[in-house]
């Protein structure tokens, strides 16, 4: 039965009593929750006490607005995105909500009442690690826009146990330790102990033919796991729509269903419970490498198949036909990460739905999207075919049909090229067949981009160039963005209030906003106002940075940012050896003026990364000894500052005077720090490499120190036979440098501790740093005499904050939107959830 409006008015009522936003029902909240969740008490509680009680009183306000989207997601007609990714690099929860609720200000008075500050119950918080970077910090951006943008979403992926390690330094050395993110409880997440799916791993596969005559496969698992939803909810910024994050922890089956393995050797397959329990158990710790373990592709499986039979059952609850699946989803593949769905679709859709196979690739085709994230060679995903049969054995024979049906369609269309069909093939020829994911998310997708105009354009001449020959239709860009939400409001709120001081708050969900900035750019008071922001801001960091490094920085020094994961085609090497030479002029001539400089670096290498641990023992070798030399008078500092992670992150961004965007061209596919940084009023330094190369159109290439080799003329150097020993004949100040290194002179005389490193730049070096270096050292010399005109450095930080409008994931999410996904906002109105659907 319907109830009145009247009941449905008192219902409403009640709940606004019970989950208001005022800071007395918020401060009884919290007190409730104390009591009743934790069974504590003022007098006695911890301020982890405290944080729990605060996020569950947050938590309860979520709930309305997340069961309000849910119901309408099931009951419109409407189409979700959904978005596969093997990792989300979410960041705290605590502080996003409370301002995308808009309550942050009542929550500050609600925890001043309890005699509680609110910064340190928010510092409380772990922070889900669930990624590496980039690719996973974008899954997260792009959940915050999909929610503010009103459009019903779902995020599938895995919930690790053990997200990113924790990064200390030991000596100099990067030391890894294990992120039990979950130790203290997760008041974010909601486990849906009942909605959980098998997952068949392993075994062998029968075929017989049924009573019809139909040639069928039945797959025999070696092993089934079960996976079981936890869900977290995503808050749009001052929107009801709140979408579902859905991650799936693996668990062993308690029991399972006869019917469906009851043919035969079924006994072993209900496996140990650990066995079971290790595929969510921890994050790969490698990001641009791939690792070809039998873990790793039974990690992609299992998320992949959970979340597919979730989609299909959803659809079919809500009396959808299997055959238009992608009416009411599309599925958006975040790398060739959980490609397999591809496969694991047509199994589904033949073995267990019995759809006829052209029907079935033609059902798989309209539904999935493929974004790449990366060129690097080394990245690009293949399994060993002997490996993958062992995890995966009736997928292989998807794959090989998939292939030779394929195959024979590119035959037709290319009057038979080999070399075409050798290249698009999903599995490789040759003695070791490889089954290349790359090429089965290409096939079985309807779309497929890249995450910057440059790197969509290479792919099209590079890594996918014969896909783009025979399937130019399903290319496009869709250059990354980021939430302003996260990386200005919540990270930067004197920034923002100062901003929003000047132009209004609507910047906030409509980036662009920020040009209404430009009429202030040569305002000197404001010009003051912005760079006073800035410093204070500085002032924060540097007490950080002295606390966790016991390096004292001096935040009237030019703040030099290079932040991101550490890779040797991200070249923190380059800026150490322009750190290098930097120092040797203070030796050399003691009284030359310096623009004083602290180079603040951060970032994770993968621990099975040589050549990038050194990289961090180089960087902290130097700040060794520049720091501690007197000749140098403090005038340049440098720092690395451990544990990079979205928490510090927000941190640095805001004091960032100047920001590193040093990759080699070609090699980063888009990077998002840069946008992150330039949104915060940093300057560029950077190559025409990624995104860079759009944010230097934007901002105008008078506000953005450019230098270095083009990807052209990098392919070109390269194919002369690049020399770098030449370079480092030739430059008096790198030969210098290296030698040093090389001496032992950062390393208390031991010269060997870097000698791979050294060698590699000296006879390989793929990523041309030595090439690079006189521009870059050059660029930094007008870098710093920008600094020293205080006028002109603010208006142009100000210029570049101001013209980052297109850089939002707002902007991105709505090009998905428009030409991908083809859906638009629904937005969800707060109604009685006590009330039965019908
Ligand atoms: C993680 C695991 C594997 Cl096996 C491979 C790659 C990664 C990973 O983390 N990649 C990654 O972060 N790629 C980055 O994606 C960003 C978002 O698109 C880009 O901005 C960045 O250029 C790219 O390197």
């Amino acid at each position: 039965m319907k109830s009145s409006t009247k009941d449905t008015e008192s219902i409403l009522t009640r709940e606004e009593t019970r989950t208001g936003l005022g800071p007395e029902t918020l401060k009884r909240a919290i007190l409730n929750h104390l009591f009743y969740n934790q069974g504590k008490f003022p007098e006695i509680a911890t301020r982890n006490d405290y944080y729990m009680a605060m996020s569950f009183a947050v938590r309860d306000r979520l709930l309305q607005r997340w069961v309000a989207s849910v119901k309408k997601y099931l009951n419109a007609d409407q189409k979700i995105v959904s978005y596969l990714s093997a990792e989300y690099l979410l960041g705290p929860h605590l502080a996003n909500n409370l301002i995308n609720l808009g309550i942050y200000e009542n929550m500050e008075k609600a925890s001043n009442s309890l005699g509680m500050n609110l910064d340190w119950l928010i510092a409380k918080e772990q922070e889900p690690g669930l990624g590496n970077g980039g690719l996973g910090r974008l899954a997260a951006c792009y959940m915050d826009s999909l929610a503010t943008l009103e459009i019903p979403a779902i995020g599938y992926g895995i919930r690790y146990q053990f997200g990113i390690f924790e990064q200390d330094i030991k000596d100099g050395w990067q030391i890894e330790d294990t992120d039990n993110w979950l130790r203290r409880g997760n008041p974010w997440e909601i486990a849906k102990r009942e909605l959980g799916y098998d997952v068949k791993l392993g075994g062998y596969v029968q075929h017989y033919t049924d009573i019809n005559g139909k040639f069928k496969a039945n797959w025999i698992p070696g092993m089934i796991v079960k996976g079981i939803a936890y869900d977290t909810p995503i808050l749009g910024y001052r929107v009801n729509t709140c979408n579902t994050l859905r991650l799936w922890k693996s668990e062993a089956p308690k029991s399972f269903d006869f019917q469906t393995f009851n043919q035969g050797l079924y006994s072993g397959a209900v496996s140990d419970k650990t066995v079971c329990e290790n595929i969510s158990k921890v994050l790969y710790p490698n990001d641009e490498q791939r690792e070809g373990k039998i873990l790793r592709l039974q990690q992609q499986y299992f998320f992949v198949s959970c979340s597919l039979q979730d989609m299909i059952a959803i659809h079919l609850s809500q009396g959808g036909k299997i055959e238009r699946f992608y009416d009411k989803f599309v599925v958006q593949l975040n790398d060739t990460h959980p490609a397999i769905g591809v496969a694991e679709m047509m199994r589904l859709l033949v073995d267990v739905y019995e759809v006829e196979w052209d029907l079935a690739w033609d059902i798989t085709k309209k539904s999935f999207a493929y974004t790449n994230h990366t060129l690097l060679p080394e990245a690009l995903e293949t399994w060993d075919q002997d490996l993958f049969q062992s995890v995966l054995p009736r997928h292989l024979e998807i794959i090989q049909e998939i292939n030779r049906r394929f195959l024979d369609e590119v035959t037709i269309r290319t009057y038979g090229d080999q070399d075409l069909i050798s290249s698009l093939s999903i599995i490789s020829d040759g003695p070791w067949k490889k089954i290349r994911m790359a090429n089965l998310a290409c096939a079985g997708s309807f779309a497929i981009n890249g995450v910057a105009a440059l790197h969509s354009e290479l792919l099209k001449k590079t890594v996918l160039k014969d896909w783009y020959q025979l399937w130019p239709e399903k290319f496009s860009n869709k250059t990354n963005g980021v939430t302003p939400r996260r990386w200005m409001v919540l990270s930067n709120p004197k920034l923002s209030s100062l901003i929003s001081s000047k132009i209004g708050e609507g910047w906030i969900k409509n980036l662009d906003e920020l040009t209404g900035l430009e009429q202030y750019a040569d305002d000197p008071s404001f010009q003051q106002e912005w760079m006073v922001v800035k410093h204070e801001m500085k002032k924060d960091l540097a007490k950080r940075i002295l606390q966790r490094t016991k390096i004292k920085v001096d935040p009237s020094s030019i703040f030099d940012v290079h932040v991101k994961r550490i890779h040797e085609y991200k070249r923190q090497h380059l800026n150490i050896l322009h750190v290098i030479a930097l120092y040797n002029r203070i030796k050399q001539n003691p009284d030359a003026e310096v623009v004083p400089r602290t180079f603040i670096f951060a970032g994770k290498a993968a621990p099975g990364y040589h050549l990038a641990k050194l990289m961090i023992k180089l960087i902290t070798s130097v700040a060794d000894v520049v720091n501690q030399d007197p000749i140098v008078k403090d005038r340049i500092k440098v720092v690395f500052y451990p544990n990079y992670n979205v928490t510090n992150a927000q941190r640095i961004y805001p004091a960032a005077d100047v920001s590193e965007q040093i990759s080699t061209a070609g090699k980063e596919a888009s990077g998002t720090g840069n946008m992150k940084l330039s949104m915060n009023g940093a300057l560029t330094i950077g190559t025409l490499d990624g995104a860079n190369v759009e944010i230097r159109d934007c901002v105008g290439a008078e506000n953005f120190f450019l230098f270095g080799l083009t990807e052209e003329e990098v392919q070109q150097k390269k194919s002369e036979g690049y020399n770098p020993f030449d370079y480092y004949m030739a430059n008096p100040e790198l030969k210098l440098a290296i030698d040093q290194i090389n001496s032992g002179y950062f390393s208390h005389m031991n010269g060997s501790v870097f000698k791979d490193l050294i060698n590699s730049l000296l006879y390989h070096d793929q990523y041309l740093v030595l090439a690079d270096f006189e521009s870059y050292v050059a660029e930094q010399e007008r870098v710093a005499e920008a600094y020293k005109d205080k006028q002109r450095w603010a208006k142009m930080s100000i210029l570049n904050a101001a013209r980052m409008g297109k850089f939002s994931s707002d902007r991105s999410i709505k090009d998905y939107c428009d030409d991908i996904w083809k859906v638009g906002p629904s937005p969800v109105e707060l109604v009685d959830f006590h009330q039965k659907t019908q």
